[in-house]
């Protein structure tokens, strides 16, 4: 099955060739514009994004895809009332590195602050080819951890390095890609969309 994934970040792109590798997919174009993705919750954004490609893909797409695919993740700190979280890839835009915004983050809690946190995925599905019946389908997976005292590794991408999944003591970005796509929101999320979708089976 091929399908256009509705996203311009490299990370993601990398973790879903990892993830759904019985899919082939189709790059969202350099000329293409920027997806809109103005919700309040990740749902919203993961459904404006997939509907938004598949309209411009109907006018402008350069060859046949069977769906669209779109994904809207982030952070949600408990200490800052769930923050990041939908605005995650627009957290502290004038600094130019995630190596700096993950500080400015960490800054922002107080020594003694509760450091609980999660990492959140909405997938949105919607199909194009005819024999794939039926309208959008969303799901959802979501990494239950702490925040890092400190940024620790260079694996992944974004708040990777200040994140520690339940039951490590290393971050995401310290622990192998392997481990990441066994338990992370997007392995979850991708989890769940084969379930929803035969078609996906390998
Ligand atoms: P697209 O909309 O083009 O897919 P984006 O980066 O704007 O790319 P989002 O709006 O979904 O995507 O923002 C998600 C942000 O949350 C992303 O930029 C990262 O900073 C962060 N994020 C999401 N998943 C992550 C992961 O697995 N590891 C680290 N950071 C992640």
């Amino acid at each position: 099955m091929k399908l256009l994934l509705a996203s311009r970040n490299a990370g993601k792109l990398r973790e879903f060739s990892a993830l759904l590798p019985e899919l082939q997919f189709v790059l969202w174009p350099a000329e293409a514009p920027e997806l809109p993705e103005t919700g309040a919750f990740f749902q919203d954004n993961a459904l404006q994004k997939a509907e938004g490609a598949r309209a411009w893909w109907r006018e402008h797409g350069t060859e046949a895809v069977d769906g669209v695919l779109a994904d809207d993740s982030g952070l949600c700190v408990d200490a800052l009332w769930g923050g990041p979280g939908v605005l995650s890839a627009r957290f502290a835009l004038d600094l130019p590195s995630y190596l700096e915004r993950n500080r400015r983050l960490l800054a922002m809690l107080p020594g003694d602050a509760d450091r609980r946190a999660r990492f959140v995925c909405v997938l949105a599905f919607v199909p194009l080819a005819a024999r794939l019946k039926g309208g959008p389908i969303t799901v959802s997976g979501a990494v239950e951890g702490g925040l890092a005292l400190e940024h620790r590794g260079e694996n992944g991408f974004g708040y990777d390095p200040i994140f520690i999944p339940d039951g490590f003591d290393q971050t995401f970005g310290e622990l192998p890609s392997s481990t990441k796509h066994t338990l992370s929101h997007r392995a979850r999320a991708c989890a769940a969309l084969r379930e929803c979708l035969p078609e996906l089976h390998p």
